[in-house]
């Protein structure tokens, strides 16, 4: 199969190392773990993207997660457009704010009351200075290959780009502050209550991915999380949501409204934003009233609540909760290219595992149940990364990185899962 041509985007790749570290505004996207040149993206329609040399690509990053409806939706471009004739920022409450906090209220009930930020790094930081002000602890328990952004006290074995890049554990940081971050395994309740049975009195809040997406997508098994909920409460500590990935995804409510659980706090992005920079964290009226200016939490922001920014995502959230045929349509599509790519693993004797949650899933390259970070770690990178670029080559972009959720978009066709399935047999035979 024949190289991509893609002189274009490694001239721009050139230049943009001059000025910019890796080349790169975050490092995932730099492609390193695959061993290639990142390709440079010109645009995006549905459930394609074209990169700056004209090849076009099935696209199952979707911007890491928000452009759950494809991209350059109508609705939502008109909405931004019309909302950019008006201004672009006030720095000022705005009608739109208020909408964005009911109907995520309304999609999420356990979020009584909710602060809108510009990024899912904000908001489960924020989320955890709440946490901490509240219970007047310091310490947080968080779980070894989750990631919840670049924050100083997250970057404790990190997952996402901090373990593709082996900086699980970012120079930087404190020790006195990472030594407040306690680290416990995913699927594993006994490693949590360990940690608290060791720090008694001490642990403000639990922070967990429900559904892990940033070690690849791992799920948990039956009674993890209200396992956690229990822990959490029976120490007087809160249980924080990183549904900053599988909000709005994973199900209309998330994945709380899958798992039937009720968390403290819950932290969004990607999705809520529509494609532009929001985050947003939210929980319990009584938490959420310590922030200012109702109480003494401080947490700011210029752009926080931005009216493009609203406008893009209130125009995503309210189709995703008017149109709940969506999820069953992204249902129907993951099932059927977990189908496919199982169907192709048996015919090549190869035993890799597929994870899949909904919309969002992740081929690993290893013979083992992958059931949490230890599991993930056991995989076979450069075959992954070899296996990469032969997708890319038969016009399939997936994330540059083994650790990492793939996400299918309601853009997607049935055409295209079925190419999917035929590239991926192609690819697997080229690197078996
Ligand atoms: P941002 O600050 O990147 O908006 O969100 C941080 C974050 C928090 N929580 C979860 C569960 C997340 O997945 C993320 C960000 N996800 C990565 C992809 N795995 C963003 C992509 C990137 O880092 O470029």
């Amino acid at each position: 199969m024949k190289d991509l041509n893609t002189g274009r985007s490694s001239k721009l790749f050139l230049e943009a190392k001059k000025y910019l570290p890796g080349g790169v505004n975050s490092p995932v996207r730099a492609f390193r773990s695959v061993n290639r040149d990142p390709l440079f993206i010109s645009k995006a329609k549905g459930s394609y993207i074209y990169d700056v040399d004209g090849n076009r690509f099935i696209d199952y990053v979707g911007s890491w997660g928000p452009m759950i409806l494809g991209h350059a939706h109508p609705a939502v471009v008109s909405a931004v457009k019309k909302s950019a004739s008006s201004g672009t920022s006030f720095g000022a409450p705005t009608a739109s704010e208020v909408e964005m906090a009911k109907l995520v209220r309304k999609m999420m009930p356990s979020v009584e009351v909710v602060r809108m930020v510009n990024s899912g790094t904000e908001a489960t930081m924020s989320a955890v200075r709440v946490a901490r002000a509240f219970t007047n602890r310091e310490k947080i328990v968080k779980f070894a290959g989750c990631y919840h952004g670049h924050f100083d006290s997250f970057l404790i074995k990190a997952g996402s780009g901090a373990t593709t890049f082996g900086t699980p554990d970012s120079p930087g940081v404190p020790k006195e502050l990472a030594a407040k971050t306690l680290v416990a395994e995913f699927n594993s309740l006994e490693s949590v209550k360990r940690l608290f049975e060791d720090n008694p009195g001490e642990i403000a809040a639990i922070i967990v991915e429900p559904v892990v997406g940033n070690m690849g997508v791992v799920n948990p098994v039956g009674g993890f999380l209200l396992g956690l909920l229990d822990i959490a409460h029976s120490n007087d500590a809160l249980l924080i949501l990183d549904e900053v990935m599988t909000g709005f995804r994973l199900a209309r409510g998330g994945a709380q409204e899958i798992f039937g659980i009720r968390p403290d706090l819950t932290t969004f992005g990607k999705i809520i934003g529509g494609g532009l920079p929001v985050g947003a964290y939210g929980g319990r009226s009584e938490i959420m009233r310590s922030v200012s200016p109702d109480g003494p939490v401080y947490q700011a922001g210029t752009l926080s609540g931005n009216p493009l920014a609203m406008a893009a995502g209130l125009t995503q959230l309210k189709i995703l909760d008017r149109q709940k045929g969506i999820y069953k349509r992204l249902e129907k599509l993951g099932k059927l290219l977990e189908k496919g790519i199982n169907e192709n693993l048996l015919k090549l004797g190869m035993a890799y595992r597929l994870n899949r949650a909904g919309s969002m899933f992740t081929l690993f390259f290893t013979e083992n149940e992958v059931r949490d970070f230890q599991s993930a770690l056991g995989c076979d990178t450069a075959r992954f990364a070899a296996y990469y670029g032969e997708m890319l080559k038969r016009g399939i972009y997936l994330p540059p990185s083994q650790f990492e959720a793939a996400f299918i978009s309601a853009a997607h066709t049935e055409r295209d899962i079925e190419k999917t399935v035929a590239a991926n047999y192609d690819s697997l035979l080229a690197v078996r």
